[in-house]
């Protein structure tokens, strides 16, 4: 058995697991009169309502003592201080930096980085002002109308989220496009809809050698030098993003063109760099400094209050609460904000890739469970599809709701429809249904006895089943900086407590090495390499009806 599961903090919450396990919410609600009150925070105008969990005082304080076992507040202080802690690629995590106020002082390797991180800012604010007002223009001079981002991952689903969370600060003059996948179709779509004497391509790559990435990037340049007929539109139409500016002069991108960053900034965690270039472009530079204030107010949340009042803290340890002690192996994201519909595609990879890992910090494979699966789609549409299983499944599913209290579009009673649907669902997968309530509905419908007794049991809904609410005032560009970091810090708490790397991917690595390697062999050229069974017979499948060979 490994350390953690033998230490004192984690056996406590084993024993109180066992104690707690007949425990009803709605009980604990009954006779806790402050329950909402001592189980929810807010900050800024978000609030937390973790009241609905399966928690008491001394489940919360438990939690809170293997936070502190983790060694949780040193660990907070080393990031914020650029230490290596992503120790397997030995590189400082330092994405709190790019939130951070000019005249903070923020040192890597000895060097302030807080000077490079405002030049690039600087930088993005007299590009995206120049694009905005159409003083920067394409080959034939027209103004800007189409930003088509050429990305994957880390260097896509951050700017799509934010760019369709805030679209109603988007410019009406400018469209957002996002292509990440190598199948020729995501690509070809997005030529339908732009104009090449209008569009601005973004080539978004950290390492500037993703195969998905250079391939789109390469189809765009031909498109675009075919439509217009010159080969020195590239230099106009064409800017990069990227930590590797060797390979990007290479792509023959203009220098001026290349907004940096740097290997302390994570794939998925660099939505506040330049790879925020397209959301800067499209909700203009001063939002764009808003949405880094929301992070940087919420990691001073993180970093300055106690355990107690410290919402991504309470986050990520209510998730290991149910990972760990009631092996819940999926949890929801659900957000009753049409905006907010890219946002759990966002969590997934910065959940699942940080935290999906199974070999701790010093190399030795883990013996409790780790990262939970991250799912979720905008309410309402949801209850008509997978809360079936959320209310009477066999597993137990924790969700985050999250909802603003005013709309960006209200319009009649379509607001207060969707929040009472929100906090009615909330209610009910604590309450559930009992029998007794369902027999008393259905002796009001005067139901016969026997059609009572055949029906009750589909009519049963157990509760007890724990979810967060985030409330916020409106999906403002603070808000969403807030939210984000918010996560960012939660995915950290889980990862201390597991003493697991969150700063890694190696998983992703490694499909970057397959990608070539059987490439070759569907041009039709020799095997290089001998295959399975089944791997040769879809070769063979692909190369026959294709008549390649
Ligand atoms: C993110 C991951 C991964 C990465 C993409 C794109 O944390 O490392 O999703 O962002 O694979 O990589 P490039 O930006 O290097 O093209």
């Amino acid at each position: 058995m490994s350390n953690l599961i033998h230490s004192p903090a984690w056996q406590a919450l084993s024993a109180h697991k066992t104690a707690i396990g007949k425990q009803n919410m709605r009980e604990m609600f009954r006779t806790d009169p402050v329950r909402f009150d001592k189980f929810s925070l807010q900050l800024d105008g978000l609030l937390l309502d973790y009241s609905k969990n399966l928690i008491t005082d001394e489940t919360f304080a438990l939690l809170l003592d293997l936070a502190r076992q983790s060694g949780l507040g040193s660990w907070i202080m080393r990031m914020f201080n650029g230490e290596e802690i992503n120790t397997s690629e030995q590189r400082a995590v330092l994405h709190t930096a790019l939130r951070a106020p000019r005249g903070a002082k923020v040192f890597v390797d000895g060097k302030n980085v807080m000077h490079d991180v405002h030049r690039v800012l600087d930088h993005m604010r007299h590009f995206s002002d120049a694009v905005r007002n159409g003083s920067l223009r394409g080959h034939t001079g027209k103004p800007f109308r189409d930003i088509v981002n050429i990305g994957i991952g880390g260097s896509a689903l951050g700017p799509l989220m934010a760019c369709k969370a805030l679209k109603p600060y988007g410019s009406e003059r400018l469209n957002t496009y996002f292509v990440s996948n190598v199948d020729a179709t995501d690509i070809a779509e997005t030529f339908k809809h732009i104009d090449p004497e209008t569009t601005l391509f973004i080539v978004s790559s950290k390492t500037f050698t993703t195969q998905e990435t250079i391939a789109n990037a390469d189809s765009a340049r031909a498109w675009l030098t075919k439509q217009l007929g010159d080969e020195a539109s590239v230099a106009k139409h064409f800017v990069a993003i990227s930590t590797n500016l060797t390979a990007t002069s290479k792509f023959g991108i203009n220098p001026d063109n290349v907004f940096e960053f740097w290997d302390w900034v994570g794939g998925r965690y660099s939505l506040w760099s330049a790879i925020g270039l397209p959301i800067a472009l499209y909700i203009g530079m001063d939002n764009f400094e808003k949405l880094l204030a929301g992070g940087y107010a919420m990691d001073k949340h993180f970093r300055e209050e106690p355990f107690e009042r410290n919402m991504p803290l309470i986050m990520g340890m209510l998730s290991v609460w149910y990972a760990n002690f009631f092996d819940a192996a999926s949890y929801a994201v659900l957000p009753y904000d049409q905006y907010l519909q890219h946002f759990p595609a966002y969590l997934q990879q910065l959940e699942m890739e940080s935290n999906g890992k199974r070999v701790d910090r010093d190399g030795h494979a883990v013996d409790y469970a780790t990262q939970m699966v991250v799912w979720g789609e905008p309410g309402t549409n949801g209850q008509h599809s997978f809360y079936q299983l959320l209310h009477q499944g066999t597993h137990m599913i924790p969700a985050d709701f999250l909802a603003p209290l005013a709309s960006h579009n209200p319009m009649g009673e379509h607001h207060a429809m969707l929040l009472s649907n929100c906090f009615a669902q909330t209610e009910a997968l604590m309450l559930g249904k009992t029998a007794e309530e369902v027999h008393a509905e259905f002796v009001a419908q005067e139901l016969s006895d026997e059609a009572l007794e055949a029906l009750l049991p589909y009519k049963v809904f157990p509760g007890n089943r724990p979810s967060n609410t985030l409330l916020f005032d409106k999906l403002d560009p603070h808000t969403l900086g807030m939210l984000t970091a918010l996560y960012e810090h939660k995915v950290f708490v889980q990862g201390v407590v597991w003493n697991i790397n969150s700063f890694d991917q190696w998983g992703v690595e490694f499909g970057k090495q397959l990608a070539g390697k059987l490439l070759p062999e569907i041009q039709g050229k020799p095997r290089i390499s001998p295959h399975d069974a089944s791997t040769n017979g879809l070769i063979n499948r692909y190369l026959k009806v294709r008549r390649i060979q």
